[in-house]
């Protein structure tokens, strides 16, 4: 492995592709929940398989298809057919954002992992930034919304953005200081932070994101925040009456769990393989 961080993505890719022969994963994994998504995946495969193929670097595609009762899992098939990078993680029922991320993301095999959301709120060209960062010594880089440098070009709607801020005061208060947005779905992370944070990861609603910055937090591995674009879609799988209360109760579960409790594994942790 490199002992000075590469100066790039691209020098990184170059070193990376030593490594890949010795790990036999690509250079970025992308992870993307899907939960109904027959209107919205399709588009997001075609733009960020363009995009990926663009880079100099390895890449693969892991949709996890969290319970569907839609044309997802069928369409991300048949898109994976022609795209052999691309693959479904399929099983059923439904349960939540955060157990299809965790799924997605200890299997996934890049050096880098990266998880988006299946609108393209963010658009996968901001891969370049995130991985930036990470080639600079962070751990795990997290997307932002509220930062100055962020370009919104379509705002959440106003109650979602009001809760979004409110519900970032509480999280400053009782979970993870000093970030801004912890909820933004664009995260990259290290094979290695991934691996270590995933596998202690046992909340699996909308909640994850604040489990997954606490673990960090508690590992002492180093996160860093980055602007991002975002511009919000139609089609929000949130339902903020149902899906809020949960989440602050989660928090404070968390919270109060400590950190022993928060970084016990899972029973089916696997830190060594895939
Ligand atoms: N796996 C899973 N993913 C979900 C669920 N609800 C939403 N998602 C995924 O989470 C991501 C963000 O959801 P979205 O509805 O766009 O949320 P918003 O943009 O925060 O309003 C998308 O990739 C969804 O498919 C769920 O219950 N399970
Ligand atoms: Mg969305």
């Amino acid at each position: 492995m490199a002992l000075h961080p590469p100066a790039s993505p691209t020098e990184a890719a170059a070193s990376s592709g030593r490594l890949a022969s010795v790990l036999a994963g690509p250079f970025l994994s992308v992870v993307v929940p899907a939960y109904n998504e027959e209107a919205r995946i399709g588009r997001t495969l075609e733009k960020t398989v363009e995009y990926l193929d663009a880079q100099p670097y390895s890449w693969d595609m892991i949709v996890v298809s969290d319970g569907s009762s839609d044309q997802t899992d069928s369409m991300v098939e048949a898109f994976a057919s022609t795209h052999p990078n691309v693959r479904l993680i399929s099983y059923k029922p439904n349960q939540g954002k955060g157990n299809a991320v965790r799924v997605g993301m200890l299997a996934a095999t890049g050096e880098r992992v990266l998880f988006m959301d299946a609108d393209m709120a963010t658009p996968p060209e901001e891969a370049a930034k995130v991985l930036d960062h990470l080639e600079k010594g962070a751990d795990v880089v997290i997307g932002s919304r509220p930062l100055k440098e962020s370009e919104l070009e379509v705002r959440q709607p106003f109650h979602r953005e009001a809760f979004g801020r409110m519900s970032n005061t509480l999280v400053q208060l009782v979970g993870v200081r000093g970030i801004k947005d912890t909820q933004c779905g664009f995260k990259l992370f290290t094979q290695n932070a991934s691996r270590q944070i995933f596998s202690r990861c046992k909340f699996k609603g909308f909640s994850f994101d604040m489990e997954v910055l606490m673990i960090a937090r508690d590992l002492g591995l180093k996160i860093e925040e980055v602007a991002i674009r975002w511009s919000d879609q139609e089609g929000s799988k949130v339902v903020l009456w149902r899906d809020a209360p949960k989440v602050l109760s989660d928090l404070f579960r968390m919270r109060f769990m400590g950190k022993a409790r928060r970084l016990a594994l899972r029973d089916d942790a696997n830190l060594s393989g895939g």
